[in-house]
């Protein structure tokens, strides 16, 4: 989706920045082709695509390239989000490969720090984006994303993140426990925060999507809004802060969300925003359209003026207008609909 055309859809609406994905969640193999990805992936038992289709495009180079592109069309590059699962699946499961894995990871951060790309958002998650299912769920029947049910189907081995990669051996993974995990994370960022402070780089977490607090018998790191904001607590760094997801955040448990975004806003805890709105909490919600979800928006909006917040917003995921372009059609709505907010 990295094309003039797409750069120019996005400038036309608006937009002044922009987030990408190198990660194909949607990658079945040479012979078989994806979904379309312009598709949220929700994926089946057996998690989304094959992990490692572009891990040779973390080059600086490659995002040199995208990033002057993208600069024809007026858009900044601000962030790279997501991993690829091949790339560091060793760190989420402490597994052999870790130290190996950690290396690779540092040598992206360094990348995207000599490109100048200033934040990398990650998902610190064993069993990733799980559990969500398609359907008519936004006004109209328009098509979007759920949750109707938990599952704890132990994951097979090979699947992490929800991606899978290749592995001979039968079984499961163990299943971690929570301490375990964040033992895990904190390993983590004590490996990469100093490198990315070097770098002039901010590590950027997403919370547990969906968040609940086990999923496929493995643990959530940032699943309540509690254990998601000790992400900042365990640091204080310009370095380390969150890739805030207005829509996962609405899910979680007995918060005010308000009160939650205020909190999170005055730490100066904020690298960028998925704005998005759902109705229901997991684990029973709808994702829906911009104005149609519990969360009022504008009020979002309020506070974080009042906060002096001056990061950027992203639709995240918009249900999908029913047209010949759907997912356009729903980038569109959500833009010009926080356009008119800001
Ligand atoms: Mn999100």
């Amino acid at each position: 989706m990295l094309n003039d055309d797409n750069y120019a859809f996005a400038q036309q609406c608006g937009a002044t920045h922009a987030v990408i994905h190198l990660v194909d969640y949607q990658y079945q193999g040479e012979t078989k082709e994806g979904s379309k990805h312009d598709q949220q992936p929700t994926g089946n038992d057996e998690g989304w695509g094959k992990a490692g289709r572009n891990i040779t495009l973390w080059n600086s180079e490659f995002l040199n390239e995208i990033k002057t592109r993208m600069s024809y069309y007026g858009l900044e590059l601000l962030a790279v989000e997501n991993f690829d699962p091949l790339d560091w699946f060793d760190v989420l499961l402490d597994g052999p490969r870790r130290n190996q894995q950690i290396e690779k990871l540092k040598k992206h951060i360094n990348t995207l720090g000599e490109v100048g790309i200033p934040i990398m958002g990650y998902n610190f998650s064993i069993a990733g984006v799980t559990s969500r299912v398609e359907g008519a769920f936004a006004r109209g029947g328009a098509k979007s994303v759920g949750m109707t049910s938990v599952n704890n189907d132990p994951l097979p081995k090979g699947l992490v993140w929800n991606m899978r990669i290749e592995n001979s051996e039968k079984g499961t993974i163990p299943s971690a426990t929570e301490p375990e995990l964040w033992d895990r994370w904190r390993r983590f960022m004590d490996d990469i925060l100093p490198v990315a402070e070097a770098a002039g780089l901010t590590m950027a977490a997403h919370p547990d999507d969906p968040p609940v607090q086990t999923l496929r018998q493995q643990p959530r790191l940032g699943w309540n809004i509690e254990a998601y904001e000790s992400i900042l607590d365990y640091k204080s760094s310009k370095s380390n802060k969150l890739e805030l997801c207005l829509g996962t955040i609405a899910e979680m448990p007995n918060h005010d969300i308000y009160q939650s975004i205020q909190r999170i806003a005055k730490k100066d805890g904020i690298a960028y925003i998925h704005f998005r709105n759902v109705v229901g909490h997991a684990p029973d919600y709808r994702e829906v359209f911009i104005d149609e979800g519990f969360v009022d928006m504008k009020k979002i909006i309020g506070i974080l003026k009042k906060e002096n917040y001056n990061g950027v917003l992203i639709p995240d995921h918009a249900p999908e207008l029913t047209c010949n372009a759907p997912w356009h059609a729903g980038m569109a709505f959500a833009m010009g609909y926080i356009k008119s907010l800001l």
